[in-house]
């Protein structure tokens, strides 16, 4: 199985995928403030269907008291979605929430089109855009857990296994070789992502032991974080040389993890990373296959939870991308938030920035700098600027603080060597001793 076999078809074939998008609107509950509106998720499920490639025909939502265990929906809904479809000549039907196997196989049954989830679809899109080896190996990961528990409900229309047939005879047999098969692949790719990770831990290591701090964009997906990054390293002298980060107005455009240096006014370089989008009901399995690449944000000192605030559910979306930090133990950690895109909203003040809290725009370069300015007061809270007088003899010490630290300016003086350097705590004290008096 290979993840570049998707569930919708590839954006690159021509088969039109025609999608009625269908959601249900659970009355019984009592509505959270985080629970995202159902209009608002049937909007966002139409983007992330034209996101994987397919033409939205039609949507439909209904409003009902529990899930059917059988047909998600009541049976009575699915016929008239059957005939609602027809009339629509759409061949494929999205569900805007995850499904059980037999979910999936009797609503198949009914319908006899190709039952797409949303978890499906979500992982579709994440196998298109996958590059690198280690996202299609993590994507390929989620894909295949998914499948593990609905083999017998993946029916004809999209099953590559044929579980659809039945439960009896060689069906069975089939199917325990593909569980088997499943099992095994996933376990190989465990392991391989292992190794990827093993590597990235040394590349980290390396960038601590040289103290360039990191700087980590994160955020719901098309909020802006790939053009606040573009935007944020052109203070950097070799960003000519640098490609930029791919941004388009779609839903993961960004699967990657991808790292930049860029420049803060003090001259201090630091790391960008950009991260994957995050988006409501983001797959369980889907996280936990991203965690290695999202553990960059781990190791970083500063996070930028870059807000879409022209979005009508951005106080949601904020949220979501809180709770998901949260999963990945990072909520802790220092963040500024940066509220996006403020050129749409057509104000004549914009609401003021705080120490923590800015508004922007990185498309049109509204307060770039002053979130520069942030960044820095950030990072750089936990250092001492000192000016360093070390005697010749101790030229060992200065290329142990070379070899930690941006070193900001140096010269060779009659009675040893004179440098401006910033040092954390432990190392102030340590080259307490040198400190020149001015
Ligand atoms: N008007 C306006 N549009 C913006 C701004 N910043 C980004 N955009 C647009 O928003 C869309 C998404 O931008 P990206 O930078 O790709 O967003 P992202 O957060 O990286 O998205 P994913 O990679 O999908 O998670 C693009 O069409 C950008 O041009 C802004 O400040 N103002
Ligand atoms: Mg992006």
């Amino acid at each position: 199985m290979s993840s570049k076999k998707t569930i919708l078809n590839d954006t690159n074939t021509n088969i039109e995928e025609k999608a009625l998008c269908v959601g249900l609107n659970l009355t019984s509950t009592i509505k959270k403030s985080s629970d995202i509106d159902i209009e608002d998720s049937m909007e966002e499920l139409k983007e992330l269907a034209k996101a994987a490639g397919a033409d939205v025909v039609g949507s439909i939502i209904q409003n009902k008291n529990n899930i059917d265990t059988a047909t998600y929906l009541g049976s009575g809904k699915i016929e008239e979605i059957k005939v609602y479809a027809d009339s629509l000549d759409a061949n494929i039907i999205i569900f805007n929430d995850e499904l059980s196997g037999a979910q999936l196989r009797n609503i198949e049954d009914i319908i006899g089109k190709k039952i797409v989830d949303r978890t499906m679809l979500i992982l579709d899109i994440f196998a298109q855009r996958a590059k690198s080896k280690e996202g299609k190996l993590q994507v390929e990961l989620a894909q295949l857990k998914y499948r593990l528990p609905r083999l017998y409900g993946m029916g004809e229309q999209m099953s590559r296994t044929g579980a659809g047939i039945g439960t009896r005879g060689p069906g069975e047999q089939k199917l325990e070789k593909d569980k088997r098969h499943i099992l095994n692949r996933a376990a190989n790719i465990r392991k391989e992502l292992r190794e990827i990770s093993k590597n990235r831990e040394v590349q980290r290591t390396q960038r601590s032991k040289n103290s360039v701090p990191i700087v980590a964009l994160v955020g719901y997906t098309n909020a802006g974080k790939s053009t606040l990054l573009n935007e944020l390293i052109q203070s950097h002298p070799d960003y000519e040389l640098e490609k930029n980060v791919f941004v388009k107005d779609m839903l993961f455009a960004t699967l990657d993890v991808t790292l930049r240096k860029a420049l803060l006014p003090n001259k201090r370089e630091f790391l960008l990373v950009d991260t994957v989008g995050f988006v409501s009901k983001l797959p369980h399995d889907l996280i936990d296959a991203f965690k290695s690449t999202l553990e960059e944000v781990k190791y970083a000192d500063l996070i930028l939870h870059v807000v879409d605030s022209t979005n009508s559910s951005s106080d949601i979306q904020q949220e979501t991308t809180l709770s998901v930090l949260k999963d990945l133990g990072v909520d802790e950690k220092d963040t500024i938030t940066v509220y996006n895109k403020i050129d749409k909203l057509d104000l004549d003040i914009y609401p003021k920035n705080q120490d923590d809290i800015i508004y922007m725009s990185a498309k049109k370069h509204i307060n770039t700098d002053k979130l520069m300015k942030l960044i820095e007061k950030n990072l750089c809270k936990n250092l001492y600027t000192v000016n360093l007088l070390l005697p010749f003899q101790r030229g060992d010490l200065f290329s142990k603080i070379k070899e930690k630290y941006v070193v900001d300016k140096y010269e060779y003086i009659e009675n040893g060597i004179e440098l401006v350097v910033s040092l954390d705590q432990v190392d102030y004290n340590l080259y307490r001793e040198f400190i020149k008096l001015q």
